[in-house]
């Protein structure tokens, strides 16, 4: 942090502790923030900057969200550590202290590293925890939002802001009996403080996304047996964790300027070197050292930096879905495990591909069977474990490893009703109508942190988010300087983002695809591409050009 920061941190955090409290009133605040993981804190700090009184609202008893409640064995980002973090934006100091263990960190030293921004930048004490926020109404008459917490007190502000994450709403299948089973049950997503003690017990794990491909191998090291439940395999790509080498770390730090420029204007949030071109323009030879050498480095290089069309090009996508499944069968020992966990139904990337670091070699040990959830589905969950229509699995312990209702689960959750009463759930009845992701009509000065039909996850997340807050910040301060009260977008822009949106994603083969990305793992929920896959760089100029023309496409009025 610069000494000028420092300064202002200084002179706008007194006025951030002191909110308006009235007898028999509701604590005002010029803004509400939900979540404290990477968007609150850093949406905290921006609008502290800007001299506003903000209050925090966290569910959990502490900060860091997504690293707050996934607690699982193997939990660890799928982001390189070292582009998982904030920019020198948050604090230039920050970005030079902090020192990445591993290439990719795993969840205790993400959350050290949030508790550490949270002391280092003295957010704490506007953030309330074991708050949860079970109402979020608009009264246009004093143009205020007024939340109110589970605890019955409430709470009023002129901005609400939601950093609720995309994947903090846990979904756990309605399997019939799911109440009845006599061992332990646990989801991924909301995973004890204390730990699980699996050791030496019988263990079913449901569900093979990317929380069970980091799970599975840790599990399986402890317990006595592993059945994982599989529905859909997916294409899992090497991880290749290791240590954080000192001499790449350095490099990375010196090049950080450049490489948060390039992260920025990249379409994922990532300073890759992205080739501009068809894998099938290649022969089957030159291609194949190309995926052979993304392979061998590791991580998401496979998917950005090999060829570039593989969401749009199917001829395309099947040259990578081919390398990748003929990887899967030589991993995996036994030839009919190995063609279960081949993919076959949907193309590379069109669900979010997991990282392994031994997922596969898992399966090669004795005490792990893999199911075909899909053949022979669960049928019930019965006192003693797990029934399908062949079989009853008796174990100690179930791991839902099923997933959140992701993107809107959290926001319906909330209760958050805008002008006249509408219920944000009924406005979204058909899918998320939004302008940039970031407004939704109706629903004045709300403005969403990486919200459905913004590039979100599909991006490194402190990237996306970054350009998310500082939006938010500069429309207010913007709102500010000319006296202005009320955002709120009208309804041609919404129209016109919707559709833009909606074009963007028929363009791609996303949609072909049953993944949260869709919905499509929640019974009922609206068909639709919820994250914005036009880019991260393209989103941040467009976003950029409406700030810079007033914020067109906004309806800004004094109160
Ligand atoms: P995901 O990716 O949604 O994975 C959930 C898994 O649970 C997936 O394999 C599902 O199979 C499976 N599932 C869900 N319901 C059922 C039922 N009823 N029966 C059997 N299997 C079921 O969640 P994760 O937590 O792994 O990852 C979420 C994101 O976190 C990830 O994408 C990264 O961005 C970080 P399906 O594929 O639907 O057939």
């Amino acid at each position: 942090m610069t000494s000028e920061n420092q300064a202002t941190t200084a002179a706008s955090s007194q006025a951030s502790t002191a909110p308006r409290t009235g007898q028999g009133q509701a604590a005002e605040f010029d803004a509400i923030i939900v979540g404290a993981g990477f968007s609150g804190l850093y949406m905290l700090h921006s609008l502290r900057e800007l001299g506003l009184s903000v209050r925090v609202l966290e569910r959990g008893g502490g900060v860091g969200g997504t690293w707050y409640w996934n607690r699982y064995p193997g939990a660890r980002c799928d982001s390189e550590s070292v582009y998982y973090m904030f920019s020198d934006h948050m604090s230039r100091e920050i970005l030079d202290e902090w020192n990445w263990s591993e290439r990719y960190a795993a969840q205790p030293e993400i959350l050290r590293y949030l508790e550490f921004v949270t002391d280092k930048m003295d957010l704490r004490r506007d953030i309330q925890f074991n708050a949860k926020v079970t109402a979020a109404a608009y009264d246009a008459g004093r143009n205020r939002w007024d939340v109110g917490l589970a605890d019955g007190s409430t709470l009023s502000a002129r901005f609400l802001v939601t950093a609720v994450g995309c994947l903090s709403a846990t979904n756990t299948p309605k399997f019939p009996g799911v109440d009845t089973f006599a061992g332990d049950s646990y989801h991924t997503g909301a995973w004890p403080h204390e730990g699980a003690d699996l050791a030496g017990k019988r263990v079913a794990i449901i569900g093979t996304g990317a929380t069970a491909v980091q799970a599975v191998p840790e599990i399986a090291k402890q317990a006595a047996h592993v059945w994982v439940f599989q529905r859909t395999p997916n294409y899992d790509i090497p991880g290749r964790n290791k240590p954080l080498q000192a001499d790449y770390a350095a490099k990375v730090k010196a090049d950080y300027p450049d490489l948060w420029q390039k992260a920025r204007l990249s379409g994922f949030g990532l300073p890759y070197e992205v080739e501009e071109r068809s894998a099938v323009d290649f022969s089957p030879e030159e291609r194949q050292p190309i995926f052979e050498a993304a392979w061998a480095k590791g991580g998401f290089y496979m998917g950005l930096e090999t060829f570039s069309d593989y969401l749009v090009n199917k001829d395309s996508n099947d040259t990578v879905s081919e390398f990748i499944r003929g990887k899967i069968r030589e991993m995996v020992k036994d030839p009919a495990t190995g063609e279960m966990l081949a993919p076959k139904d949907h193309p590379f990337f069109t669900k979010r591909p997991p990282l392994e670091n031994g997922y596969y070699e898992a399966f090669n040990r004795d005490n792990v069977t893999l199911l075909d959830a899909r053949a022979v589905p669960i049928e019930e969950i019965t006192p003693r474990g797990v029934r399908t229509a062949e079989d009853e699995y008796e174990v100690d312990a179930i791991v839902y490893a099923t997933g959140f209702d992701a993107m809107t689960g959290t926001l319906f959750g909330m209760g958050i009703t805008g002008r006249d009463g509408l219920r944000l759930q009924d406005k979204w009845a058909d899918g998320p109508q939004t302008y940039l992701g970031l407004t939704t009509r109706g629903f004045p000065n709300l403005f969403v942190i990486t919200g459905p039909q913004s590039p979100s996850v599909m991006s490194n997340m402190p990237v996306a988010i970054e350009q998310n807050v500082e939006w938010i910040a500069g429309l207010i301060q913007y709102m500010r300087a000319h006296d202005l009260d009320v955002a709120e977008p009208a309804q041609e822009a919404e129209d016109n983002w919707v559709e833009h949106h909606n074009q963007v994603a028929a363009a791609t083969l996303l949609p072909e695809t049953d993944s949260w990305w869709m919905g499509a793992n929640i019974p009922g929920k609206p068909r639709t591409l919820y994250p914005y896959v036009g880019g991260v760089g393209p989103f941040r100029v467009i976003c950029q050009e409406v700030a810079e023309k007033g914020y067109e496409g906004l309806m800004l009025t004094p109160g």
